[in-house]
């Protein structure tokens, strides 16, 4: 914008009424002032999208009774003892007494993260509990006054990540503070929150802003902040935080359990490996067991392979993976948990090239045999199912200059192909016999320009043809349809048997296929809901059946969400090319509310086992 047009503009602007205001800057000024924004975003995001991998600690009092209260096992995550024994916060105030974490080394967790390849921590300030982990003047409820410890524990790890080069950055529950009376969660010691209805002023001015201004000020630059559970928060009172945060620290990140939407980036749910955006920067949060806080009976511990794939795809989805564990109340690093983060270590120093930096895959969907990160003229390829013969990429439309082993540099022969009938493309990789990783070896494609890809969904170069319902079109009879789709990518709210899921996608192989309806249970497999009536119309030939878990399947990435598997049918596709599939209900259960919770349709190659 010229200089005698923006003062007009700015005169204008302040002499003409909001609404006339408001339609003024003109389309250039608007796109001006959205690439500076960017821009400035790209800055503040810089470091986070470098990273790709974190470290989480849940580390407060919760760990002294490590699940267990009055010698009976409580069920449910650790840092959630309070609320699921129901302990009076003057009970559970006493465990302050007993926390005095002799063994804690700063040093020796900073570079326990440093040598898993992870970029930044994220600790604690505050869990629900209320207790502050850290030196507060806002509250006596801390543990350098409560406690026979009496050090500031975040001074010290704010100093080791300063030495390591990690980035520091703080979890805070700013809704839920179970030890105080206007704050959510608690409701054996206070009033429900349905009664509550707000987060009362002075918990929210006199403890969450007093002490987000002490985590902002006390230890340095901090990377973000990690609020969480966001209630009774209204959406001014989230802004007001954002706010707040970015007038002491600027580039300080907020994360989008903030609340209403208005933080800097996106959250997938707990444990959740999120299909993701590659639009908006985004994180996932994840346990090496079953808790966050420490449980001294959860021995059910992720196997690398499961952690690996976890980093791997949300990677190739653009996202960052936080990683997480929980020290004892002496804080000490449970032994299982070192050895994994060590192992992942081991992974990232052979393939960290492919996570650090990188964009999110090019393809509209994952491939069978793994997924895909890039970088400016290179592809990934990340392999989880190292193939017997050749691997076999469909849709890339770029010249692949030249690949090679990320593990060894050892180049692999190249081949591609093309199928102008069906506009087809294929690249051959010749891959030694052995995975150079057990978890995931990664191929590295040289490219020319910018990935190009098909954008039709493909059949798999196994064979088989995978519909995901959130690749499907919606065919409703409202605009507004009520079914919609979680965060990774599962059908929610189709309990209404007038709206339907179709495809298109193109068939490279053909042959006769079996029909299968995947579908998922809700988390942990606390409910699903079968005996749905369906008819899947496969180009005008209708198989119909009822979805029941005549099989159940655990996803590798997402094993918390159990999958449960319908066999509907036989159908043959006896040309190549472009293929129409839809799922169409003839009823719904719904009693439980989870509906027809749809994960794919598949259409299986019959001679496949
Ligand atoms: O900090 C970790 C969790 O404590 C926190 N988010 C992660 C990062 C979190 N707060 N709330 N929740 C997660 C969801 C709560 C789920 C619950 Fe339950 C289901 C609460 C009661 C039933 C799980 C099972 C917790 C207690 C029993």
């Amino acid at each position: 914008m010229n200089p005698s047009r923006s003062l007009a503009v700015l005169l204008l602007a302040l002499t003409a009424s909001n609404a006339a205001a408001q339609s003024l800057p003109s389309d250039e000024a608007a796109a001006q002032s959205k690439a500076s924004a960017d821009k400035d975003r790209d800055r503040r995001f810089q470091w986070f999208r470098e990273a790709r991998f974190g470290l989480f600690i849940h580390w407060g009092l919760y760990a002294v009774p490590a699940g267990e209260w009055k010698g009976k096992p409580i069920e449910g995550i650790g840092e959630w003892i309070m609320n699921r024994a129901r302990i009076p916060i003057a009970e559970y105030e006493l465990l302050a007494k007993q926390f005095n974490p002799v063994k804690f080394d700063a040093d020796a967790w900073v570079q326990m993260a440093k040598d898993a390849g992870m970029k930044y921590v994220v600790i604690t300030s505050k869990h629900h509990d209320g207790f502050a982990m850290y030196d507060s003047k806002a509250s006596r409820y801390d543990i350098v006054e409560a406690t026979p410890f009496g050090r500031d524990p975040m001074k010290e790890l704010a100093a080791a990540c300063q030495k390591h080069g990690l980035k520091f950055a703080f979890y805070y529950s700013q809704d839920q503070d179970w030890h105080e009376s206007e704050a959510s969660g608690n409701v054996w010691d206070f009033p429900a929150d349905d009664v509550k209805k707000v987060l009362g002023r002075g918990y929210f001015e006199g403890k969450v802003k007093a002490q987000v201004r002490e985590i902002l000020t006390q230890y340095g630059p901090i990377g973000l902040i990690w609020f969480d559970t966001p209630r009774l928060i209204t959406k001014e009172q989230s802004q007001e935080l954002v706010d707040f945060v970015h007038s002491i620290q600027p580039d300080c990140l907020v994360s989008g359990r903030v609340g209403h939407g208005v933080g800097d980036y996106d959250s997938a749910g707990d444990n959740q490996i999120s299909v993701g955006s590659t639009e908006r920067d985004w994180e996932t949060p994840v346990t090496l067991n079953d808790t966050w806080g420490f449980k001294k009976d959860d021995s059910n511990w992720k196997e690398v392979s499961v952690l690996l794939r976890q980093l791997v795809e949300v990677a190739a989805h653009s996202g960052n993976y936080l990683l997480n564990v929980g020290p004892t109340a002496e804080g000490v690093v449970p032994q299982p948990s070192i050895d994994r983060l060590r192992e992942v270590g081991q992974w990232m120093k052979v393939n960290g090239e492919s996570i650090y930096g990188t964009k999110g895959t090019p393809f509209r969907y994952d491939a069978s045999w793994g997924t895909v990160t890039q970088k400016p003229g290179k592809l990934y390829l990340h392999v989880f199912d190292w193939p017997k013969g050749d691997l076999v990429v469909y849709g890339l439309r770029n010249k692949v200059r030249k690949a090679y082993l990320l593990a060894d540099k050892k180049p692999v022969a190249v081949s591609q192909t093309a199928n102008p009938a069906i506009d087809h493309t294929a690249v051959r990789f010749k891959l030694p016999a052995k995975a150079p990783s057990p978890h995931a070896s990664v191929i590295v494609a040289e490219i020319e320009g910018a990935a190009q890809v098909d954008n039709a969904l493909l059949q798999q170069p196994s064979g088989t043809v995978e519909l995901n319902a959130n690749q499907g079109r919606i065919v409703a009879p409202s605009d507004k349809p009520t079914m919609g789709f979680d965060a990774r990518g599962v059908a929610t709210r189709w309990t209404s048997a007038d709206e339907s899921l179709a495809w298109e996608f193109k068939l490279v192989q053909p042959g006769a296929f079996d029909v299968v309806v995947v579908t998922s249970e809700q988390k942990y497999g606390r409910g699903w809901e079968g005996g749905h009536k369906v008819t899947v119309d496969v180009d005008g030939t209708k198989i119909a059946g009822t979805i029941e878990a005549q099989e159940k399947r655990v996803p590798p990435h997402n094993p918390y969400w159990p999958y449960a598997i319908t066999k509907l049918g036989r159908v043959t596709l006896d040309k190549a090319g472009t293929h129409k599939v839809a799922l169409v209900p003839q009823s719904i259960e719904s009693a439980k509310k989870f509906g027809l919770t749809l994960v794919s349709v598949e259409l299986v190659p019959a001679n496949k086992k």
